[in-house]
C-alpha cells in the first residue's frame, strides 16, 4: 500500500524538473556551478563585443557586429594610453592605461578603427 505516496513523489519530481528547466532558462550566465553550458568567454550576448589592446595591437584586429546600436567594452592593458577611434569619426573614446571603457556605435556598415596615439594600430568593424 506504498503506491499512492510514490506516484505523487513522482509526480512531485516532474514539477521540479520543469522548475529547474524554467529557471535556467531566465537567468543570464551567473557564477552558478551547475553543469548548464554557458555563454564561453568569447562568446558575447548579442549586441556587445570586447576588444582588448595588448603590446599595441587591438586583439582581435577585426570583429563581426549586427548592423545597428553595439556595445564594445574595450579593455586597455598596456601601460600607455590609448584611443579607441572610429575613422569615420562617429566614436574617439580615450582608454588610459591599465583601465577599461565601454562605447557605443551604431553602424549600418563596415567602418575602421583606430588610436590616435599610435596610427600603426588598427581594425575593423565588420557589420554583418
Ligand atoms: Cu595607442
Amino acid at each position: 500500500m506504498t503506491l499512492p505516496p510514490m506516484r505523487a513523489n513522482a509526480g512531485l519530481g516532474v514539477i521540479v524538473a520543469l522548475t529547474l528547466v524554467l529557471g535556467a532558462c531566465s537567468s543570464d550566465s551567473g557564477g552558478d556551478q551547475s553543469s548548464t553550458p554557458v555563454a564561453e568567454a568569447g562568446d558575447l550576448a548579442p549586441g556587445s563585443a570586447a576588444i582588448n589592446i595588448v603590446d599595441l595591437t587591438f586583439e582581435p584586429t577585426s570583429i563581426t557586429v549586427a548592423p545597428g546600436s553595439t556595445d564594445i567594452a574595450i579593455t586597455n592593458a598596456d601601460s600607455v594610453d590609448h584611443t579607441f577611434t572610429l575613422d569615420d569619426g562617429s566614436v574617439d573614446e580615450t582608454v588610459s592605461a591599465g583601465s577599461n571603457v565601454t562605447v557605443t556605435v551604431d553602424l549600418t556598415e563596415s567602418v575602421g578603427f583606430h588610436c590616435e596615439i599610435h596610427p600603426s594600430m588598427t581594425g575593423t568593424l565588420q557589420v554583418a
